[in-house]
């Protein structure tokens, strides 16, 4: 019965990136383990996707969520309160964790055996601590953002000044793959990391959306390497690569886009999409306008109206602008020109059955983690375009492992910002839809598809949480 199941609650902060994978994990925790489930949801700026989400009919019975309750994001709004994505974010989760101890308590389950939360909701640990409830991290980034994570500390109390100027090229983690510190996360983010670098020690654990056979070098250091077990830090956990499972209802939009798929030949077509946060400016979207059409490749590309001068990535306007038209921020004549090759799309695209589909051969992504997962367990190469938080380190990753081509030589914008040329775009599309090369990335994608699936097993390594 309800009453005997163990109850196990999760946090998610808003956006996409983060509440599908917990759902999945909930999921799993319930159809492959037994217990029942309470997601706590963040409903302040949520998206109309991350909503559709939680009230899919199909998620298990003993799912159950929670809506948080609303905070006022006046202040945010009128420009006294923190401006940007990030801080905004912040202060929302900050803002709605002041009500979780009392949701905790008035649950009408069992108490919670654990609280899973996302890294953004890391501050919910000293509630739960509060309340006996054992904390785990669920890490809806790599391994090798957690082993960042976990050796920032020491990288950080070696900066005199904090510039990080004299670090070199490279930041070398015991035991790991050496990271560029270009790669590394920006500025902006650094009290972020460090926040949640000081609380994994008192972590029951990390359970990070990875796999054995993706990430062996940094899984293996964390189990071995003289400086992972001398550090305080708790067990980690793979037990990815957790995507979306392809069960939600289809909007008729999307369904379209679907459409559109079936009629295009096997292996012929180039998804583009830069996540529920990314916005290109107006400078950048022509080039990549151009690019795509100088390919001569079919595309299907979910487009967000270009960033203006110094505002943030549209984060929490996600799915909203389906009214807005795309010829307007496009190149003139472009959607005449390229009608029989592709499709310009501003609506919500139902990624995974795009990227499973055998018409999909590539993906121009900005390697947002879930997004990377998904193409690769569809086997699908990618061209690597990182905008913002860890994504350089994930798009570095994808090169190294043979499943993504990046864009070279970047060309300067009048405003001193890089960015990436037509021909470059064009070189690297032909590259992945035409070549050998495209053809290698996407077998090795499909190895690696192969080794999560034996790792999602029942007795497989990312089984056992
Ligand atoms: Br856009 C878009 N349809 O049209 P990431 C995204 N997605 O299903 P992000 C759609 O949103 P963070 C769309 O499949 C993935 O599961 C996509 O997550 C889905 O990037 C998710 O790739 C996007 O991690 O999140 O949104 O930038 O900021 O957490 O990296």
């Amino acid at each position: 019965s309800q009453q005997q199941k163990p109850h196990i609650t999760v946090l998610s902060s808003p956006g996409m990136g983060h509440v599908t994978p917990l759902i999945e994990l909930a999921r799993r925790l319930i159809v492959d383990h037994g217990f029942q489930v309470t997601v706590l949801a963040i409903t302040t700026d949520a998206p109309p996707a991350q909503v559709q989400l939680l009230n899919n009919p199909s998620l298990p019975s003993d799912l159950h969520v929670v809506h948080l309750p609303q905070v006022d994001v006046s202040s945010t709004d009128s420009g006294d309160g923190p401006a940007g994505v990030v801080p905004r974010l912040l202060y929302i989760v900050q803002e709605t964790l002041r009500s979780l101890r009392s949701v905790l308590i008035s649950l009408q389950r069992p108490l919670s055996r654990a609280l899973i939360v996302d890294p953004f909701c890391i501050e919910a640990l000293e509630t739960a601590t509060d309340l006996s409830i054992p904390t785990y991290l669920f890490l809806t980034g790599s391994a090798s953002f957690l082993a960042l994570t976990m050796y920032f500390p020491t990288i950080h109390a070696a900066q005199v000044g904090r510039d990080y100027s004299n670090i070199g090229d490279k930041v070398c983690i015991p035991g790991c793959k050496p990271l560029w510190l270009d790669d590394l996360v920006p500025e902006l983010l650094i009290p972020q990391l460090l926040n949640l670098s000081n609380r994994v020690p008192v972590l029951k654990g990390v359970l990070v959306n990875t796999w054995e056979e993706l990430e062996p070098v940094t899984l293996s250091a964390f189990k071995e390497n003289p400086f992972f077990l001398r550090v305080p830090s708790p067990p980690t956990y793979p037990i990815g690569p957790l995507t979306k499972i392809d069960t939600e209802p289809v909007a008729s939009t999307e369904s379209n886009l679907l459409k559109w798929l079936e009629k295009q030949p096997p292996e012929s077509v180039v998804y583009v999409s830069f996540g529920s946060g990314g916005t290109l400016s107006a400078e950048q979207m022509t080039e990549l306008a151009f690019g795509l059409e100088l390919s001569g490749k079919r595309f299907l590309w979910v487009a967000r109206p270009p960033s203006q001068a110094n505002a943030s990535a549209s984060f929490f306007e996600t799915g909203c602008d389906d009214a807005r038209d795309p010829a307007s921020f496009l190149p003139d004549g472009f959607l005449d020109r390229t009608r029989e090759l592709g499709v310009v799309t501003l609506s919500w695209a139902p990624q995974v059955a795009v990227l499973r589909h055998p018409s999909v051969a590539g993906f121009v992504t900005h390697c947002g983690w879930n997004s990377v997962l998904e193409s690769i367990v569809h086997g699908v190469a990618m061209i690597t375009w990182p905008l913002y938080a860890e994504q350089k380190m994930n798009a570095t990753m994808l090169v190294d492992e043979g499943v993504a081509v990046r864009i070279k030589k970047l060309q300067v914008e009048q405003d001193g910002k890089r960015i990436a040329g037509r021909r470059e775009i064009e070189t690297a599309v032909r590259m992945v839809m035409e070549g050998e090369e495209g053809k290698r990335m996407r077998q090795r994608a499909r190895e690696l598809q192969s080794s999560a699936v034996s790792a999602l097993s029942h007795d497989g390594l990312s089984s056992g949480c």
